[in-house]
C-alpha cells in the first residue's frame, strides 16, 4: 500500500544576515574547538535532567527513512558499573596484550590509553549506545532499517556537542568487542553497541594527550571544487 505524503511549511527555520552567520559559525567553532575526550572524570554528580536533553538532541538527528534506529542506555551509578568495568577490562586486557596486532596498538602509543578504565565506575553517565539492525513490526516481523551506522553515528556526534555545549566532558569508549553491552543493558538480539559514552565533570587533574590536541589544518581536510 501506497503512502501519501502530508507536508508542512517549513515553520522553525531561522535565517541570519550574514554577519550574524559568520559570528555564529565562528562562535559553535570556538566552542566544539574546546571538546577534548577526557579520560579522568571527577566523582561529582550531574542531574539526569541535564543528560536528558541531551539525548532529546541527540534524537532530533538526521537518520534513514527516520525510523531512528537507536537506542541510548542510561546508567548511572550503581553495581551494574562494576559488572561493566569488569566486563570491558577484560576485553581491554586481550586487546592490548595483542589481539590488537602491533600496527593499532603503535598507533594509540602516543594516546597512552591502556586496559585501566576506572571512569567506568567514576563518571556520573554511562550512555550505551545502540543501533537497531531491524525493527520488531507489530505482528513480531523484522522491518529493515536503513543506513543504521551513519544514523547512529550521526545521533552521537550530536549528542557529544549537546553535551560539551551544557559544559560536560565525554569519553568515546569502544571496547571491542562490546556485545556484552546487550547482556548487562538487556538490549535485544536485533540492537548492536556502537559506543559507550561517558559522561560527567572532568577530574580536576585531568589532563589530555598532546597527541589528539593537534588538528588537522582545513586545507588538509577539505577542497572546494
Ligand atoms: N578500545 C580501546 C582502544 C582504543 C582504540 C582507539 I582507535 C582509540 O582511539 C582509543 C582507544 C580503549 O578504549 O582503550
Amino acid at each position: 500500500m501506497m503512502t501519501t505524503p502530508t507536508y508542512l511549511p517549513l515553520s522553525e527555520f531561522r535565517e541570519y544576515p550574514v554577519e550574524e552567520m559568520t559570528r555564529r559559525a565562528e562562535e559553535f567553532y570556538e566552542s566544539l574547538r574546546r571538546r577534548r575526550t577526557v579520560r579522568d572524570f571527577a566523582d561529582r554528580p550531574v542531574p539526569r535532567e541535564i543528560i536528558e536533553t541531551c539525548l532529546k538532541t541527540a534524537g532530533t538527528a538526521p537518520n534513514g527513512a527516520n525510523q531512528q534506529p537507536w537506542h541510548f542506555t542510561v546508567i548511572g551509578k550503581g553495581p551494574l558499573r562494576t559488572e561493566i568495568r569488569a566486563a570491558a577490562e577484560e576485553e581491554e586486557r586481550a586487546f592490548y596484550a595483542g589481539k590488537a596486532g602491533t600496527e593499532w596498538l603503535h598507533a594509540l602509543e602516543p594516546l597512552g590509553t591502556d586496559a585501566n578504565k576506572p571512569f567506568l565506575e567514576t563518571a556520573p553517565w554511562l550512555i550505551a549506545i545502540f543501533g537497531e539492525r531491524y525493527s520488531v513490526g507489530e505482528n513480531g516481523e523484522k522491518v529493515k532499517n536503513y543506513y543504521v551506522p551513519e544514523s547512529v553515528n550521526i545521533a552521537t556526534g550530536f549528542l557529544i556537542a549537546a553535551l560539551h555545549h551544557a559544559g560536560l566532558a565525554t569519553l568515546t569508549h569502544t571496547p571491542n568487542p562490546m556485545n556484552f553491552l546487550n547482556k548487562i543493558c538487556k538490549r535485544p538480539d536485533n540492537e548492536r553497541p556502537y559506543i559507550l559514552l561517558v559522561a560527567g565533570y572532568p577530574a580536576e587533574d585531568a589532563t589530555v594527550p598532546e597527541h589528539a590536541t593537534h588538528k588537522k589544518p582545513l586545507d588538509e581536510i577539505c577542497s572546494f571544487l
